[in-house]
Order: C-alpha cells, then structure tokens, then sequence
C-alpha cells in the first residue's frame, strides 16, 4: 500500500502572536514538501494559523477537543468551532491529557468520535510508559487504549489517525529505536486490520523525540507513515527538515 505521509507539529503550550508569526511565515515560504504537514496550535492561535497557512498546503488544528457539542462546559471548545476554524486535525489522548488531565481510554475514543462527526480528522495518541514496558506490558498497553477507539468509532475507524508515542520518549531526547518503533506500529496495523478494511492506507505516526536526525531511519519502517513533533516542530528548519525525511 502507499501512504502518503503525514507530519504533524504539536506545539503544545508554546508560542506568542510574535513568535508563531515567524514560524508560520517561514513553514509558507517552504517550497513543496513530500509529506502532508499540519501543525497542531494553542486554541488562541487556531485563527492566526488559519489566516496564515490558509493559502499553502500546510493544514493546522488543535491540541484537544471537549467530548461535549455545546453548552455549560466553561474553559471547554468543541469540535463545532475548531472545524469553523478549519481545522484538519485535533490531537487526541497525548499522554500528557491522559497524565495530567485524568482522560481515559474512552473519553479519548469518545473526543474522537466527535472530531470526526464535525469533519475533523483526529490524532489519537497511544503508548506506555517506561514502567509499563519494563514490565512487558507494551503491546497489551497500546490493545486497550487502541481497542476503545476501535470500538467506539465503528465503522468510521479508518478515517483516523494514529500516533504511537512511547511516553517515555516524549521530550526525552530519548527515542524508540526504529526497531521498537515499528515492531508497535505493526501490532497496531493488524488490531485495526481486523476491524477495518482501510488499515492498510491508514497513516500511523511515530512520537517521541523526533528530530532531523533521526526522523529518516524511523520513517523508513514498513509501518511508520510519518511523525507527531513536539520540541522539534518549534524551529521552522528543524520541522521542514522532518517533513523532508518522509521523502
Ligand atoms: C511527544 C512529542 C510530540 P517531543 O509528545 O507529541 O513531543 O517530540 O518533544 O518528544
């Protein structure tokens, strides 16, 4: 199968109008990329992103999505508003909203389901701690989180994406090696082989410390189609010399 490739920046809570204006300036200026990109902003930046990318290639959402579709949710933005920001992508379930933020499997699968529902493709993160892999736990870990999504969305399973990050590889400087990496990746194609016929063409990302360094070995596995980029999506060459990885 051929996939094209999907490099997603998460600039989770980082940026000014100022700082993101350059940044989104330079992404435009990129000349063609062989992987889609998108990048992944702080609510109050959707608009500045969407009026900045708005005329190149690059696609842009959110972080997070609120589970409910309007109403008495103070501090909550809904699936509805960030697709009347045009928004292509929201993330779902990072591990930092299933540590911090108490979310679980099926409020993750629950947000993904109202993402799609309004057009938005979600990003659903899954992945294990260091404790939880030291324990052989990986691949029934990664299961259950995945098998929620699987058996919320149903059918529409395979209009999502989905991001592999070991948690402890995010903004470690620790990596997966591609090995690791891929040897996840595989276990998740064939659980969603099994609930869908379009797993084949389904983009599975790679997070966790991602660089230019690294992002060419890892995205040249079987099963990896692109990368979720924290720290490294902050610095428009860093983020392009990813994008470019995916050739
Ligand atoms: C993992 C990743 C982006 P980083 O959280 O989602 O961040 O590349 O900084 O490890």
């Amino acid at each position: 199968e051929t996939r094209q490739p999907l490099v997603v920046g998460n600039w989770k809570m980082h940026g000014s109008h100022a700082v993101n204006e350059q940044l989104l300036e330079a992404l435009k200026a990129a000349g063609p990329l062989p992987a889609e990109a998108a990048v992944c902003v702080p609510f109050p930046y959707l608009a500045q992103a969407a009026e900045r990318l708005a005329r190149s290639p690059i696609g842009w959402g959110a972080q997070d999505v609120s589970v409910h579709a309007q109403g008495a949710y103070t501090g909550e933005v809904s699936a509805a508003m960030l697709a009347d920001f045009g928004s292509r992508y929201v993330i779902v379930g990072h591990s930092e909203r299933r540590q911090y933020h108490g979310e679980t499997d099926q409020l993750v699968a629950d947000k993904a389901k109202v993402a799609l529902a309004k057009g938005i493709t979600p990003i659903v993160c899954v992945g294990e701690t260091l404790a939880q892999r030291e324990a052989g736990e990986t691949e029934a870990v990664v299961k259950r989180q995945l098998s929620a999504v699987i058996h919320t969305l149903g059918p529409c399973v395979g209009e999502m994406v989905v991001a592999y990050e070991p948690v402890w590889a995010i903004g470690t400087g620790l990596t997966a090696t591609p090995e690791q990496a891929q040897a996840v990746h595989a276990l998740l194609r064939a659980q969603l082989a099994a609930a869908s016929p379009r797993a084949g063409q389904m983009r599975l990302l790679y997070g966790g410390s991602v660089k230019p360094d690294n992002a060419k070995v890892l995205f040249a596995q079987a099963d990896i189609d692109g990368g979720l980029i924290g720290g490294a999506a902050l610095k428009a060459e860093d983020f392009l010399a990813i994008c470019r990885a995916a050739a």
